[in-house]
């Protein structure tokens, strides 16, 4: 399990409703995960913003095979979660 969540992380504002409620998820799941507070830390801002593409969060990171998958919406990132690891752990 930590394994596999070792490939993801989550780029989030800490009031953000949807990242509140993506978090929320993220616990359910008992998926750990790096949190980048995008709104505070210039680095991960950038980041987000130059190899995702926009500043809209949440953004969860995806690094698959040496490949970077940046996925954004709420409900998007919790069903690939759902998908992955429900019922593990
Ligand atoms: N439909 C999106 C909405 C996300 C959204 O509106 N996020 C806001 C923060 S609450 C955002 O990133 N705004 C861009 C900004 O503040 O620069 C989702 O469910 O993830």
């Amino acid at each position: 399990m930590e394994k596999e969540a070792a490939r993801l992380s989550l780029y989030q504002f800490h009031a953000c409703p949807f990242c509140v409620k993506t978090r929320r998820a993220l616990h359910r799941l008992n998926v750990p995960m790096t949190l980048h507070d995008a709104k505070n830390d210039s680095v991960a801002r950038q980041r987000l913003l130059t190899d995702g593409g926009k500043i809209k969060v949440p953004c969860l990171h995806i690094e698959e095979e040496g490949q970077s998958r940046w996925l954004y919406e709420s409900n998007a990132i919790i069903a690939y979660l759902e998908e992955r690891f429900a019922g593990i752990g």
